[in-house]
């Protein structure tokens, strides 16, 4: 599917020819070259073929269930009180630490598999639940594992930043040179970050220190991206733009400017429904300046136990359409080429074009705007990884 002019780029009784992993050609079946008409080997039957989904946005390796909490707001307790109260973020950062890597592994590969059976081939995962050395290093460590092990790409970020833990309670600058001075430099050099991101927040990290970090990281060569402007505007995607980062995500109290600078830059703006949803958060992202100016919108999961444990990739389709009023196509192009921007690898995946990687998501439906129409409901019959059938679970 490429962008065309009916905002999901159709192509009617098509095929896509593959090729070492990569896609080698794709058009109408009838004027398949020559040379590929021998070797058909998966007929669709007249099935829909997706770029295979990407999420590129989730915190899913962590251990423990934040359910309490959830049952706390319901009583009227929010979530930054709960927070300032040291549950929230601190209260999965316990579990992480005491967690072994098996069992790590074990509980995120479920959370995986429930992605992958959307037909989800590329995820982000982002650390943060550790914050210090041996922990943050573990959950990335997990994470390089579960790519190895699911026929999907995991991309991994670390955040470091995002919240302080309870031992430098007072003393957020010094957590933010210990995250720049060595824990940064230790996950870099074990080669398990492939972008660092931050908690730019009232109750995370400061413009400021989230600036030291970026510094840091852009010194190191690793591309950055940044939770902005969730919870109230502190001028996060703005900031995130002035470093190039690759995307700025949540965005619910971004200003006008901030999208500017946003647009200038060429940074994504992630948008996370399911969060938005779970905290029954009312202010609306600015989703008609990012429309005017250009700025392409990403969608994703956020799947982590305090704003949205959710593992479903199909049902963030459905939120961004009835919340925020984005089109089928335009949510379907931001869990496909955009979220693919987002995460850097717009020359890699998220299009059915040649020299991508040959990832595919097969579905049973009459039309692409019931991927976003249905919730609840999986319509995947089938995902190509790298050109091969690959399960549909871990
Ligand atoms: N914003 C979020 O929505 C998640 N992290 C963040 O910075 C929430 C993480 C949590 O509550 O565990
Ligand atoms: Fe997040």
């Amino acid at each position: 599917m490429n962008a065309g002019g009916d905002g999901y780029g159709i192509i009617e009784d098509g095929a896509v020819a593959a090729l070492d992993g990569r896609i080698a050609w794709v058009g109408r079946r009838a004027e398949l070259p020559g040379g590929w008409c021998a070797r058909i080997e998966h007929d669709c039957r007249g099935g829909w073929l997706t770029p295979g989904l990407i999420d590129c946005h989730t915190h899913l390796v962590y251990a423990g269930s934040r359910a309490g909490e959830f049952e706390q707001r319901l009583q009227g307790v929010s979530y930054e009180e709960i927070a300032r109260a040291g549950g929230g973020i601190v209260s999965t950062v316990r579990a992480t630490r005491a967690a072994s890597e098996q069992e790590l592994l074990r509980q995120s590969s479920r959370r995986l598999a429930a992605l992958m059976a959307e037909g989800v081939t590329t995820v982000e995962i982002k650390s943060g639940y550790g914050l210090d050395t041996v922990t943050e290093t573990r959950i990335l460590r997990v994470a390089r594992q579960l790519g190895l092990a699911c026929a999907t790409e995991v991309k991994t970020t670390f955040l470091g930043a995002h919240a302080l833990p309870p031992e430098y309670a007072g003393r957020a600058d010094d957590y933010i040179s210990l995250v720049c001075e060595e824990m940064l430099p230790a996950i870099h050099a074990a080669g398990l970050a492939d972008a660092v991101d931050a908690f730019c927040e009232g109750i995370g990290f400061t413009p400021e220190q989230t600036t030291r970090l970026f510094d840091k990281a852009r010194a190191l060569g690793l591309p950055v991206k940044l939770h902005a402007d969730q919870l109230s505007d502190l001028g996060g995607a703005g900031l995130a733009a002035q470093h190039g980062a690759l995307s700025a995500d949540h965005l619910e109290y971004s200003s006008r400017a901030s999208v500017e600078a946003m647009a200038r830059a060429g940074t994504t703006a992630v948008l996370l429904p399911g969060a938005y949803y779970f905290l029954r958060e009312t202010k609306l992202p600015p989703i008609a300046a990012l429309r005017e100016r250009d700025v392409p919108m990403a969608l994703a999961t956020d799947c982590n136990p305090g704003t949205s444990p959710c593992t479903s990739l199909l049902l963030m389709l459905n939120l961004a359409c009835t919340l925020f009023r984005l089109t089928p196509a335009e949510a379907l192009a931001g869990v496909t080429r955009h979220a693919a921007r987002a995460l850097g690898l717009q020359r890699e995946a998220g299009r059915i074009a040649p020299g991508l990687r040959a990832d595919l998501a097969l579905w049973e439906i009459e039309r692409p705007a019931e991927l976003a129409y249905a919730f609840g409901a999986n319509p995947c019959v089938g995902r190509y990884y790298a050109g091969t059938v690959a399960p549909v679970s871990a």
